[in-house]
């Protein structure tokens, strides 16, 4: 308060104004943190622009955070004990998941393996929300009635909240503004690759030998009258797709594809009335389902750009499924099943799919 009054002026005066009473202002970090590990995570599996209002709600309640961090840290005292270790690491990596954010968005990236700013960003994200439960139960005291009196408080948590919405329209101005390589994003934070070469993406381990041609075939199966197999030779089809790949590592690439239907698969094995999936699956075991109706207008593709695929795209065919995440486009595709039901084991083998 000293410092305040010390350094009155309009900025003092706001910050004063504005600041929640000290309860609130943790048990509302704790709230937001979670909230970002869940919009966070939920929006890796969007891939329309209808569901852009998860990167938005993101991006404010990020920035909120950072006015309550701030609140936080300049009443925090220095008293060291046993706790005073974890506050530290906490603190860090809070301001390390919101620092590559930012970072992020203003188009900075840094490479290591398999790491960049964006999956860093999401490590720290993951890391955080432990943190935090655990410092919380060392440290914080449980809200009282009192916390929540008056409408002043309500008017705080709207003028925050206000406030990071303003952040975050001004950081896109910025953004626009100096040209950075965070301005032509997409809604989803991935950033342009141009040309005819785009990266290779696989998990961790799922990495197959390249398959022999004349040994594979494609299975169409399922909930079909008529089951049946293909040859690479069948599949090398005239259907065309312009579609984009947005992968959630933070890059996305429009491209021609180029392949055979998948609704014209499923004609030609007739199709049972109980179906209502279609599951893509991978010589990895690696696999994803699509509603029956999207399911028909994607495309499996064994061309890219007017040429065979390469084995790490995928040769001889992977799913081209637009609006979907690049995870959701399962490479090496050797069954394609009609199912009654979604598949909700799928999340987990993807993630272990490759491992023995
Ligand atoms: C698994 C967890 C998380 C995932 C998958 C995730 C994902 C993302 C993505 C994709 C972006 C880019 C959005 C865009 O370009 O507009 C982003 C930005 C951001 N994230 Fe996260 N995030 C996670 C956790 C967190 C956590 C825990 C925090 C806060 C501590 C956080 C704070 C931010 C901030 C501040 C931005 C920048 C927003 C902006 O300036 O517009 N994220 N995140
Ligand atoms: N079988 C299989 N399919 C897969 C993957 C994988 O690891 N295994 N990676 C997915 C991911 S994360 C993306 S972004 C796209 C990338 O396609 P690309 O390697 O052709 O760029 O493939 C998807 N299909
Ligand atoms: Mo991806």
């Amino acid at each position: 308060m000293d410092r305040d009054r010390g350094r009155g002026g309009a900025i003092g005066r706001a910050v004063r104004r504005f600041e929640p009473r000290p309860r609130l202002v943790d048990w509302s970090i704790l709230l937001l943190v979670a909230f970002e590990l869940g919009s966070g995570l939920l929006s890796l599996t969007v891939g329309r622009p209808g569901g852009s209002a998860v990167f938005l709600l993101h991006g404010v309640a990020g920035l909120t955070l950072v006015f309550l961090l701030f609140y936080k840290l300049r009443r925090v005292r220095r008293l060291w004990d046993r706790a005073t270790g974890l506050s530290v690491l906490t603190t860090a990596v809070a301001l390390a998941a919101l620092g590559s954010g930012v970072f992020w968005v203003f188009g900075g990236d840094v490479r290591i393996l398999y790491w960049n700013a964006l999956s860093a960003h999401v490590l720290f994200g993951l890391l955080l929300l432990p943190l935090v439960l655990v410092h919380a139960a060392t440290r914080a005291r449980p809200p009282r009635r009192v916390d929540f009196r008056g409408r002043r408080t309500a008017l705080q948590y709207a003028g925050l909240l206000v406030g990071g919405a303003l952040v975050w329209r001004a950081q896109q101005g910025v953004n626009r503004l100096l040209d950075t390589a965070g301005a032509d994003r997409r809604f989803t934070g991935s950033k342009p690759v141009e040309g005819a070469s785009f990266p290779v993406t696989s998990w961790v381990a799922d990495d197959p030998d390249p398959i022999d041609p004349d040994k594979w075939r494609l299975r169409v199966g399922g909930l079909v009258d008529e089951p049946y197999e293909l040859a690479p030779e069948d599949l090398d089809g005239a259907d065309e797709l312009r579609a984009l790949l947005d992968c959630t590592s933070g890059w996305y690439t429009v491209q021609d594809w180029r392949g055979v239907l998948v609704g014209d698969l499923l004609d030609r094995a007739g199709a049972d009335p109980a179906g209502a999936w279609v599951r893509f699956v991978s010589v990895t075991g690696y696999r994803w389902s699509l509603p029956l109706d999207e399911a028909r207008d994607a495309l499996l593709a064994t061309r890219v750009g007017g040429e065979p695929l390469s084995h790490g795209h995928g040769a001889p065919l992977r799913l081209v499924a637009p609006g979907r995440r690049g995870f959701q486009w399962v490479k090496w595709v050797e069954a394609v099943e009609v199912r009654d039901r979604r598949d909700p084991a799928q999340w987990f083998v993807t993630l272990v799919s490759g491992f023995d």
